[in-house]
């Protein structure tokens, strides 16, 4: 609730003191309010530069920077300072086709999963399982030497974590 909206509340009321509370409550609480307290609490996220955000979804950002998959997660880290960053993680069919939408026609971009504990068990930079697949036909293919992954327009690839290809960095926000 901004001050100045108040302001213009007690301003505008012509009512007696019971009537003025009443409408400063039912600001505060309405949808109207809710809804303008969403958008400011996502602009005092401060998203770092050029971050696409999706509401309710997260913040993503493509880099056609060339880099190789541990270098790719290291650099997503540190793009939150005050918030958490890592490479690109889909937790549904949404996000993912966010993501898909933000490499365009890239080929391989890495995301942020990896089999690099144990061959074949998929695991998030964060340490959990992966919470959504969409394999590219064919995929995961070679497994003992593609063990990061990355994205491509139709679905998940299993790459070599030595490639050097673009990313996508995710800023988490609150949902
Ligand atoms: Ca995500
Ligand atoms: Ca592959």
């Amino acid at each position: 609730m901004e001050v100045a909206n108040i302001s213009l509340l007690l301003t505008e009321s012509k009512g007696n003191g019971d009537n003025l509370k009443v409408e400063v409550i039912n600001n505060f609480y309405g949808a109207q309010c809710c809804e303008q307290n969403k958008d400011t609490k996502v602009k005092t996220t401060k998203l770092p530069e050029g971050y696409n955000l999706t509401p309710n979804v997260g913040a993503h950002k493509y880099y056609s920077d060339l880099k190789v998959w541990n270098d790719a997660r290291k650099f997503c880290e540190h793009e939150g300072v005050s918030i958490s960053a890592h490479l690109a993680i889909a937790d549904s069919e949404e996000e993912m086709k966010i993501l898909e939408k933000l490499i365009g026609t890239a080929v391989d971009t890495w995301v942020g999963f990896h089999d690099l504990f144990t061959i074949g068990d998929w695991v998030t930079v964060l340490d959990k399982p992966v919470p959504f697949y969409s394999w590219s036909p064919g995929n995961p293919d070679l497994p003992n030497a593609e063990r990061c992954g990355s994205m491509r327009t139709n679905g998940f690839n299993n790459l070599n974590c030595n490639s050097a290809v673009g990313f996508i960095c995710e800023v988490e926000i609150s949902k």
